[in-house]
């Protein structure tokens, strides 16, 4: 993409709605606009994060073997008032009513729905277990929504859900959903942090919602030091093995990890002094088993081996994906502005002409452009009739994790300068190398 063709709309002054750094970096960076309270318009570079997000969760989903469909944003009441929850669910859910005066919601969360789907095709437990899940917009009527899409009343969650014959399986699924949520959350460079929480209106015993640490977080948390040093790293799970999948989640929830709802004091006070932490976090997802809450109501049954009808055991499982370009934000920026991890980037490289309209930059930057994106990168190319420094500075402030700046007096000794934005290291070496150095570095992640 070139940027005096791009739609960018960077903001000079820091807008003074936002009062967190990943909310003003994303108004200043052009990625959102606000529509309305808690309601946001996807300007095309926060799109892309978006789409990014949404890519990696559905890879790690369908590697888990979930099967992804699609449910509508609108539901019909009455499936609601089948499980209790129309009149339960209070003033967070909007209440529509159409030209015929049915009574419709915004769906906040999809588990009637999902079991209606379950329950009009499935009678076996041949066809057990099943994982179905969906990334579609949802709403809920936060009272209220701030810090950007961090708590929207429109935000984009990937829910699913499994179906299963026994608690055993369930617990498994369950298990399986924790494995997958850690290897995603890693791939975005985050940390995210299974702790033990409260259920909330969705129900059950069983749940963990998963933490990124950072001061701006609306969670209260208490962990084990020793939680931090975990990494998932590369390692290939095979999630159809109850004991490979236990023994990861059992790894990950050994150290005490709890939100304030389920905090102990006497088992965090255990913990030798020096380890124990306690501080705030982002909720960007949670997992949930409960049983057979919506399933028994609703009808949604199969038939056993020996032929008796038995309701499915539940349980959901959500990621919090707009939430997310928050939470990344939060958890990587520096007083310039963001760092995107390398697996979400929205664009893998910008390129810098020193000296738009040049005859030796401008060709070098084409050329740059033609070579990086033949082996499947995307660039930014600021081709702007703009000073260097305010190129730099609107590259710093949108955060691509790489730069090459290409300069009338390196190109004529051969050479461009690659910086790392993290780091803030540059190097220089000729076109080709940096070209093959990016190719490198994105082949691993
Ligand atoms: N049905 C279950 C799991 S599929 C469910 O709705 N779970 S939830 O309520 O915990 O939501 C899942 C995730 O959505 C949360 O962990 C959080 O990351 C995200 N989320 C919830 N409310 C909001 C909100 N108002 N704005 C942005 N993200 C939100």
């Amino acid at each position: 993409m070139r940027l005096s063709r791009y739609f960018l709309p960077v903001l000079k002054e820091n807008p003074s709605e936002a009062q967190i750094v990943s909310h003003r970096y994303m108004l200043r960076a052009g990625m959102i606009k606000q529509q309305a309270a808690g309601i946001y318009s996807w300007l095309p570079m926060g799109f892309k994060v978006l789409k990014r997000i949404e890519q990696i969760v559905h890879e790690e989903q369908i590697r888990a073997g979930h099967i992804p469909l699609l449910m509508p944003t609108l539901q019909p009441a009455d499936l609601w008032r089948e499980s209790g929850r129309y009149d339960d669910y209070g003033e967070e859910m909007l209440r529509i009513t159409d030209r015929h005066k049915r009574e419709m919601l915004y769906g906040p969360t999809n588990e009637e729905m999902i079991t209606d789907i379950f329950r009009s095709h499935v009678n076996s437990y041949k066809d057990l277990p099943l994982t179905l899940y969906h990334i579609q917009w949802k709403f809920r009527d936060e009272i209220r929504p701030r810090f950007g899409v961090m708590r929207g009343r429109e935000f984009l969650m990937k829910d699913g859900y499994n179906f299963d014959l026994d608690f055993d399986s369930a617990i498994h699924a369950y298990n399986r959903h924790m494995v997958s949520y850690l290897r995603t959350y890693e791939r975005m460079g985050l940390q995210a942090i299974p702790m033990r929480a409260a259920s909330g209106p969705i129900g059950g015993d069983n749940t963990h919602e998963f933490l990124v640490l950072a001061s701006t977080g609306e969670s209260e948390v208490f962990y084990d030091a020793a939680i931090t040093d975990l990494k998932f790293g590369d390692r290939v799970v095979d999630y159809d093995n109850r004991e490979e999948c236990e023994a990861i989640v059992k790894e990950w929830t050994t150290p005490y990890a709890r939100t304030d709802e389920t905090h102990d004091e006497a088992i965090f006070n255990a913990i030798p002094e020096d380890r124990r932490r306690s501080s705030r976090g982002i909720e960007v997802g949670q997992i949930f088993y409960f049983g057979t809450k919506y399933s028994e109501p609703m009808g949604a049954t199969v038939v056993t081996a020996d032929g008796a009808r038995v309701p499915v055991h539940m349980g959901s499982h959500g990621i919090g994906v707009s939430r997310l370009l928050g939470a990344i934000i939060e958890a990587s920026h520096d007083d310039k502005g963001i760092i995107w991890p390398e697996g979400v980037t929205p664009f893998h490289v910008g390129i810098v002409n020193l000296k738009q309209g040049d005859s030796s930059t401008d060709p070098a930057c084409e050329a740059l452009y033609r070579e990086l994106s033949a082996k499947g990168l995307e660039p930014l190319y600021d081709d702007r009739d703009e000073r260097a420094g305010a190129k730099f500075a609107t590259m710093d402030l949108i955060g691509l994790p790489w730069r090459i700046t290409v300069g009338p007096r390196g190109i004529a000794s051969g050479k461009v300068e690659l910086t790392c934005r993290r780091t803030g290291e540059s190097e220089e070496l000729s076109a080709g190398a940096a070209v093959d150095r990016l190719a490198q570095i994105y082949a691993q992640i």
